[in-house]
């Protein structure tokens, strides 16, 4: 039987079978797991004031993903002439463990979910890959590091809120809690660039110590200038708003905002950061499948920009020397 018939009979057409991130296995994360990348979902948009919807993006996101499993291993890059995520995906080192517990109308009670699976994750030695839900969720995730981290957080808005009549736990509150946790070392925010970001919160982010990158400066640093913010080698986690991206390439994301970042400017910056620091964490939040074309664009342009990110990531010298594996080859 040839490989491609094959892959059909297996159910590897988009379209059929349970979805599962890339089609790697689904682990129940209450049972002895063996990763190097979990990926799950946080499907809460209760951080959304104002409209919802991005609590059903872990599911797109995933659904879309199926559209990079073909019968081969990996997936193949022709600007590059070469395979990603082939051993990654050959030997099993992705697992998804599905979505964090959510609480509807228990914002707390989420959190607190999302917190304990990320702290799972992080005791198993797999680096989280976490599926958004809205940006209050970054919250919640990076609150359960340890370990000293590097926060980049890629964003159109600086989702630096004050916390005002008890309100602080929306997706725009998400970084004042996040800057001031004792283990995160650096915030860098990056292509910031919205006229809805207030003055208080530009006055704050930065009275706090925080590198607020606009897009006009990301522009003239470029994608391995801006890696170069954060110390060579150093644990970095990023957190990634699709509305850092243009307007244009984004109609299913509710903050969707003009003059943002081309894909390949952001697919350029991931790699740079991949090559400079240890990535110990990744969260791609605001994709609203409610309010997509009926194409699925911003869903598709998650799932694409999540997996081009793993492939350069398993790729990188950092990666390397931590999971002492080294690069397949992949034809390249
Ligand atoms: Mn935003």
């Amino acid at each position: 039987m040839s490989a491609d018939h094959a892959a059909h009979r297996r159910g590897r057409a988009p379209f059929v079978g349970v979805p599962s991130f890339l089609r790697s296995r689904l682990v129940d994360p209450d049972e002895d797991f063996d990763a190097d990348i979990a990926v799950f979902g946080a499907p809460t948009d209760e951080g959304s004031p104002f409209m919802a919807g991005s609590r059903f993006g872990p599911r797109a996101l995933r659904e879309h993903s199926l559209r990079f499993v073909s019968g081969e291993s990996g997936f193949f890059d022709p600007n590059r002439g070469r395979t990603y995520l082939e051993r990654e995906i050959r030997d099993g080192l992705i697992a998804d463990l599905g979505d964090a517990d959510i609480v509807p109308t228990d914002i707390l009670s989420s959190f607190a979910s999302i917190t304990e699976l990320t702290a799972r994750i992080l005791a198993k030695g797999a680096v989280p890959v976490v599926l958004g839900g809205d940006h209050a969720i970054s919250y919640p995730v990076v609150r359960a590091y340890t370990e000293p981290v590097h926060v980049v957080h890629f964003d159109a808005h600086l989702d630096y809120m004050p916390f005002v009549h008890g309100v602080d736990s929306t997706n725009a509150h998400a970084f004042r809690h996040i800057a001031h946790m004792g283990h995160v070392r650096s915030l860098k925010q990056v292509g910031i660039r919205s006229l809805r970001n207030t003055r208080t919160m530009w006055d704050d982010t930065h009275g706090d110590g925080n590198t607020v990158v606009t897009m006009a400066a990301f522009t003239e640093l470029g994608p391995e200038g801006l890696a170069r913010l954060v110390p060579r080698g150093a644990a970095c986690y990023i957190s990634l708003d699709v509305d850092v991206l243009d307007m244009a390439l984004v109609p299913g994301c509710v903050s969707a905002e003009p003059d943002g970042m081309s894909y390949a400017q952001l697919r350029d910056t991931l790699i740079a950061l991949t090559e400079q620091a240890r990535i110990v964490g990744l969260d791609l939040v605001e994709v609203n499948p409610v309010l997509d074309v009926g194409t699925g664009v911003t869903a598709y342009l998650g799932a694409h920009t999540v997996v081009e990110f793993l492939g350069h990531l398993c790729d990188s010298e950092h990666w390397r020397s931590r999971t002492g594996r080294h690069a397949a080859g992949g034809g390249g």
